[in-house]
């Protein structure tokens, strides 16, 4: 990346790389060959990647360049009344606010870019694997990024830019050198999500693919209920990781739900039902496109042993 930009992104708690356009190429080639060698399951590709868009953007068909960058992200937690005690639940990093996030450092990107005469727009390609060839990140077994002070709790933003870049850094994807000597996630993760007999995720085993699910969808029966652990997404493969210890206690806590409140989330009525001074929470907490999986994420948290 120009110094500059990477010191000017930094002031503003960003990390980021650029690459040159041509890169699309590759990435479009590896995600391919992963959708047509059988290593993915179908169900989950088809609703999960099949939003990457590997074409020139049309308000921008002269970009010469790809820029990725990380953000620091909390957990968030949350306090719901049940069974007359107070219980608390975690939202993991990236999800809330993440589309006001992405428009954050598009923002930003673009002040700093303008004065050059240089813009960006927003990119659908797969993050993890952007971040990781530039050298902006590494993987780790649990095939989520970690990114030099961030460790595993950041998000990924992609964008094109007519910035020119006519060197770059572009590597073989890397695993981080401690992943060697450990499997803390591996062995702490309950459905055997993460494999041992090879690096690529059996995404279909993960419990966030499942309870990122419409409300409608069941979890399937071999998930046991004692596995879930947040209100949306899983945290199983992260809190034992030694290279996120520092980020563990980056929490921010968000609103707190009455017994009458968390009674309405889990029956999944309508918002227009809920008192305004509930309403009011949701959207300051931004929790509010995450209402429709609450009947079912929130009610089997609930449910378990240990909140009773
Ligand atoms: C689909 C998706 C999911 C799916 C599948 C996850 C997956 N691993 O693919 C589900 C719903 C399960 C999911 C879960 C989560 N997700 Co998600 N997800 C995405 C999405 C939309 C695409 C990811 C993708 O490209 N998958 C396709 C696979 C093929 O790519 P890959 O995982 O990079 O796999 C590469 C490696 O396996 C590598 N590889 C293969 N063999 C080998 C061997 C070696 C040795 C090495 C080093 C590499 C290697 O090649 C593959 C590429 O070809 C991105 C957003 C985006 N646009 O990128 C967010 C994104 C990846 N998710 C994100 C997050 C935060 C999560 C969760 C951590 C949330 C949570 N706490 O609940 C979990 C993590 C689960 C896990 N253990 O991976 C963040 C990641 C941030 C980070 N620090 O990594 C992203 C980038 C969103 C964002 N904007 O920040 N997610
Ligand atoms: S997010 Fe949870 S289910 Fe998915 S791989 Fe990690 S520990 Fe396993
Ligand atoms: S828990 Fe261990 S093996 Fe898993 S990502 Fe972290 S360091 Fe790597």
């Amino acid at each position: 990346m120009k110094p500059e930009l990477s010191d000017q992104l930094r002031e503003f708690g960003y990390q980021g790389r650029v690459v040159s356009i041509q890169r699309l190429r590759e990435l479009k080639q590896e995600i391919e060959t992963r959708l047509s060698d059988g290593s993915l399951d179908k169900t989950f590709s088809d609703e999960n990647l099949s939003g990457f868009d590997f074409g020139l953007p049309e308000k921008m068909p002269d970009a010469r360049s790809l820029i990725v960058v990380a953000v620091k992200q909390p957990q968030v937690r949350f306090t719901f009344t049940w069974n007359d005690a107070r219980i608390q639940f975690m939202v993991p990093p990236t999800y809330v606010r993440a589309p006001g996030t992405d428009i954050q450092i598009e923002n930003t990107l673009n002040e700093l870019l303008d004065p050059a005469g240089y813009r960006v727009t927003q990119a659908r390609l797969p993050k993890k694997l952007l971040a990781v060839r530039s050298g902006l990140a590494e993987y780790g077994k649990n095939n989520i990024t970690y990114v030099s002070g961030l460790g595993s709790f950041h998000r990924l933003a992609a964008f094109y830019s007519d910035l020119p870049c006519d060197e770059d850094v572009w590597q073989e994807t890397k695993m981080m050198a401690r992943c060697e000597t450990c499997s803390a996630c591996l062995n702490n993760c309950p459905t055997g999500a993460i494999p041992s007999d090879r690096f690529l995720l059996r995404a279909e085993r993960c419990i966030v693919f499942h309870n990122e699910h419409p409300n409608e969808i069941p979890f399937p029966s071999w998930m046991d209920p004692s596995w879930h652990n947040c209100i949306v997404g899983c945290m199983l493969c992260q809190i034992p990781c030694p290279e996120d210890r520092v980020c563990l206690d980056w929490i921010e806590d968000s609103a707190e739900f009455s017994a009458e409140e968390t009674q309405l989330l889990i029956e999944g009525r309508p918002i227009g039902e809920f008192p305004p001074e509930m309403t009011e929470k949701l959207n300051e907490s931004d929790l509010v496109y995450l209402l429709e999986l609450f009947p079912r994420n929130l009610k089997v948290l609930l449910e378990k042993p240990e909140s009773s």
